[in-house]
């Protein structure tokens, strides 16, 4: 069975790494340093016993073909750096498990498309090498005609995963709430929770959300155009989260705006669309980091 190369050991990478295990993939890590193998606990909110995780690590440059499987799990503004050693060809099959869109648009062969992931599962980090599985909620993936060879191995250990015809609006639905729950609550420095409670985030969240579904409709007529609602209950299931990007700025860290609000607007620019509440929150945001 062919090894899968994982980029990015975060909460994301980790949880499909172990999936992957539990289906009976093996699993390598790619990673500069590779002194020791990667180890790290996962445990679960449920209840379920613990889990030690252990990757094998290689450096890109040690790769003598190039993946036939490789997970792409980094933070989106370290997609080019991480890419960058890893040698692809037209066979590699790229599994994107990104926030945001478009973040490996030139980096990956001609005519290679990712798989797509979305997930509303939800990890988090609590200690230096202790990851909790806070929920396994959906996770979907597209991008391509059908689904892989591979899927129904995967998806018969990988709790609640699917292959939607509907993809595309469940990845936007997603970015919608990326691209307003992540910028304001890392701006203001308050949890997702803060939007339902406070009348100027509402204005704000409405006026991103209005901007995003004129945006979606002209690119696809069929978009249900209800993104406030949905992004309210987004912030209202996830009310006491750090979102991803106010962890980002907390610690100093690149975010991921390009890949979210600026995907918006390269996607907008290609319509002759502008959205200027888009417009101010990346200029905020730059601003901020
Ligand atoms: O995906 C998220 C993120 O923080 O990146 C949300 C949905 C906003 C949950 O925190």
């Amino acid at each position: 069975m062919s090894t899968w190369y994982l980029l990015g050991a975060g909460n994301m990478g980790l949880l499909a790494a172990y999936y992957l295990l539990q289906a009976g993939f093996p699993v390598t890590l790619l990673r500069r340093d590779t002194a020791s193998p990667l180890r790290r606990r996962l445990t679960f909110a449920d209840g379920r016993p613990s889990y030690d995780l252990i990757l094998p690590v290689l450096s890109p440059a040690a790769l003598t073909e190039p993946p036939r499987h490789l997970i792409v799990a980094c933070k989106a503004p370290y997609s080019a750096t991480a890419l960058g050693q890893v040698p692809l060809t037209a066979d590699t099959q790229v599994l994107r498990l990104q926030n945001g869109l478009g973040s490996l648009d030139g980096l990956l062969p001609e005519g290679v498309l990712p798989i797509e992931v979305v997930t509303t599962s939800a990890v988090k980090q609590d200690g230096p090498e202790q990851h909790q599985v806070v929920a396994e909620n959906e996770t979907w993936m597209g991008g391509g005609d059908a689904a892989p060879d591979w899927f129904e191995q995967l998806s018969a250990h990988w709790p609640n995963l699917s292959w939607p015809t509907d993809f595309q609006h469940r990845q936007w639905h997603k970015l919608v709430a990326n691209a307003v729950i992540n910028p304001l609550t890392a701006l203001h420095d308050v949890p997702n929770g803060r939007l339902l409670e406070d009348r100027e985030l509402q204005r704000q969240a409405a006026e991103l959300c209005r901007e995003a579904d004129q945006l979606f409709t002209a690119l696809d007529p069929t978009w249900p155009g209800d993104s406030l609602p949905r992004v309210m209950a987004v912030a209202s299931a996830t009310a006491g989260n750090t979102s991803s990007m106010r962890a980002d700025v907390r610690k100093g860290a690149r975010t991921e705006i390009d890949a979210i609000n600026g995907y918006l607007l390269r996607r907008a620019a290609a319509q002759g669309l502008s959205l200027p509440a888009h417009e101010r929150i990346v200029a905020a945001m730059t601003s901020e980091t």
